[in-house]
């Protein structure tokens, strides 16, 4: 049987730090799909098309493995998408504590939900302090982006 794991996220947009945590997802399982979630709890930069079609250019340029597919998912739980794929496990990055205050009710729900895993890795210490709300106010005060993110992503912001 194929081991197949979820790496969700708003991605607004993907940042080197998410490539790394999406690359090493690509390691440990067979086949990784990397969702685009809405957070409605975040206000959102770019829409959630615009966030799948840089994650997919990125994974290309960076030549990440091929086993990785980018979707989106709008409707309903997180685990209804896993079930859907036959994922059993989540992936999700850990700067802080404030990602593991965050990160740790929604992977005991989501295990008794639907008995999904979530498998926490910690961050390359060269990204850990990278996040997509850095990327997002640096961007819009006219600072560079391109330590921070893939080369879509500096190319696409320095148009907007
Ligand atoms: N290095 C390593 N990891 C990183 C880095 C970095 N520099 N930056 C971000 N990450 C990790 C984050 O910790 C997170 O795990 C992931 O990458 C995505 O980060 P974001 O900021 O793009 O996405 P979030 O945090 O807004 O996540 C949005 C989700 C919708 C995925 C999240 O809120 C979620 O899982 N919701 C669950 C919805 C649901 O079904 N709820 C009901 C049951 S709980």
């Amino acid at each position: 049987m194929s081991s197949v794991a979820v790496v969700p996220g708003s991605f607004d947009p993907v940042t080197l730090g998410h490539l790394d945590v999406i690359s090493r997802a690509a390691g440990l399982f067979d086949e990784v799909h990397v969702l685009v979630v809405h957070n409605p709890a975040k206000t959102a930069l770019l829409p959630i098309s615009q966030r799948v079609r840089l994650i997919e250019q990125a994974i290309l340029d960076e030549g990440l493995p091929s086993n990785i597919v980018v979707n989106s998912w709008s409707v309903g739980l997180l685990v209804d998408y896993c079930t859907d794929v036959g994922a059993r496990a989540l992936v999700k990055g850990i700067r802080s504590q404030v990602d593991v205050a965050y990160e740790t009710p929604m992977a005991i729900v989501n295990r008794n939900l639907a008995g999904v895993e979530t498998v926490f890795l910690l961050p390359d210490p060269a990204h850990a302090h990278v996040s997509s709300s850095l990327v997002r106010q640096v961007s819009s005060l006219g600072g560079d982006v391109a330590p921070y993110v893939p080369a879509a992503v500096a190319e696409f912001l320095n148009t907007q």
